[in-house]
């Protein structure tokens, strides 16, 4: 699999790179579409930075073809894109809207055309408000409604979507739109986020069944994952504890019929001790998987809170008794996050695949973010972000020779976009985007990936 000055990967390994719908479509009223909990948090003072809304964005979609054009020119097997739900059910329930259908017509045929595989998301957060208004996530009527949205998705799209992908980061939802209230909805209720767990969960599975009823590709949910790292032995049963919070509470049910049992008796983080569970709820939720998508930017680093209470100078209170840590020494990101690659292969070989065993693993997500600007030549010298690449590729192929069945990789982001709470200030892309004039650069880390692509291979150096 390798020879001496480069990291090969195996034959007919998948190169992508992701989107969301919200964060680079713009077109926020074109069309039909309906509002979604996004446009009402975004326009809400206070709640993203610099006041930055979604409404223009990237402008996908009126330049998508430009967006095809750049996944082709990076020479991509695969975009991973999500659906927003309003622009397809104005209000989240009935009626259609056919030019919310026409607009993912219009861009899966043009992937097509390209040579490039449609992989779609389902959900990436943006919420129809009409839903919400009904009480969102926190309602288990909406397993039902998504449900319905998906098999309208299948039946539009599912004779040529490559595959499927339910939810993104089910825990995001839950626990940073409902228990910390820093994304849209935001409520601060940790009732209504243990109870939104549970109800996402419920909604993916009646997502499979829907999809699966009428498209043959193959369906999986992605998930973002928690390494946590314990700074001391006194540590471990924190990071124990963290890891269930984020990974068991749906890693679980989905793949064991059950909730983590380190949770038992924690009505506000298990959606079983606070009695969200109904005969019958595992058979769906347990619904059989054809992969696990996974995203993954950084490991947290865990310690115990000093003994007067009072967090130290880095650390964060994320518990009873426990802080999170930023160690010396490692690179740190625009986001404030840690740049260690080695955790992209822990995460996968001690966390993922002891539980997924066989089944195909993806990376769905991956990437940072970095103060990006453009210099006098009009280039993007975006070093630190090639490193960051190149680090944690060397590390998903340490995962493969370790034997996790890792198929492919989907940089996060195509495109510069609309960083949810932080707005444009935070810079994902391997394409830099003129938010003024909607110019669209490659940025250095575009030209590496593309050649690592090219190769599907890493050079060691
Ligand atoms: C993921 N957090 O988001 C998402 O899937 C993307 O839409 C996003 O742009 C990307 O990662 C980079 O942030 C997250 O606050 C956003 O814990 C926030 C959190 C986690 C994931």
């Amino acid at each position: 699999m390798s020879t001496d000055d480069q990291l090969r990967f195996p034959d007919g390994f998948l190169w992508g790179a992701a989107t969301a719908s919200y964060q680079i479509e713009g077109g926020a009223d074109a069309d039909g579409k309906g509002l979604s909990i996004w446009d009402t948090f975004s326009h809400t003072p206070g709640k993203v930075f610099h006041g930055d809304n979604g409404d223009v964005a990237c402008d996908s979609y009126h330049r998508y073809g430009e967006d095809i054009a750049l996944l082709k020119r990076l020479g991509l097997g695969s975009y991973r894109l999500s659906l927003s739900w309003p622009r397809i059910q104005p209000a989240g329930r009935g009626e259609v809207n056919a030019k919310g259908l026409d607009y993912y017509n219009r861009v899966i045929d043009g992937l097509l055309e390209a040579g490039i595989e449609p992989s779609v998301t389902l959900y990436h957060w943006d919420l129809p408000q009409a839903l919400q208004d009904a009480g969102g996530w926190a309602n288990r009527d909406i397993a039902d409604w998504f449900g319905e949205f998906a098999a309208i998705a299948g039946e539009a799209f599912g004779d040529r979507v490559s595959r499927w992908i339910t939810l993104n980061e089910p825990w995001v939802v839950a626990h940073v739109g409902y228990r910390d209230g820093r994304h849209a909805p935001g409520i601060r209720d940790a009732a209504q986020a243990v109870a939104a767990n549970h109800h996402l969960l419920l909604a993916h599975g009646n997502a499979v069944r829907a999809v699966r009823a009428a498209s043959a590709a193959p369906v999986g949910i992605t998930l973002n994952l928690a390494v946590e790292r314990p700074v001391t032995p006194e540590a471990a049963a924190h990071a124990a504890v963290l890891e269930a919070r984020q990974n068991g509470v749906y890693l679980d049910p989905i793949f064991h019929g059950r909730y983590p049992e380190l949770l038992d008796g924690d009505a506000s983080f298990s959606p079983a001790a606070a009695g969200h569970v109904r005969d019958g709820d595992f058979e769906i939720i347990g619904a059989p998987l054809d992969f696990l998508g996974v995203n993954f930017y950084a490991p947290h680093y865990v310690g115990v809170l000093h003994p007067d209470g009072e967090p130290r100078r880095g650390e964060t209170v994320t518990g009873p008794g426990a802080v999170s840590i930023q160690p010396d020494g490692l690179p740190i990101t625009a986001m404030n996050w840690l740049v260690e690659p080695g955790s992209i292969r822990e995460l996968l070989t001690r966390v993922v695949a002891p539980v997924t065993g066989a089944l195909p693993v993806y990376i769905t997500e991956n990437g940072s973010s970095w103060h990006d600007y453009v210099t006098q030549d009009g280039r993007v010298n975006d070093l630190e972000r090639i490193d960051y690449l190149r680090g944690h590729l060397a590390a998903v192929h340490g995962a493969i020779a370790d034997g996790v069945p890792v198929k492919g990789y989907f940089a996060w982001s195509l495109l510069d976009n609309f960083e949810w709470a932080e707005g444009y200030a935070k810079r994902f892309g391997l394409v830099y985007v003129d938010f003024a004039t909607q110019e669209r650069i490659l940025k250095r880390s575009g030209e590496v990936y593309a050649s690592i692509v090219a190769e599907n291979a890493l050079p060691k150096a």
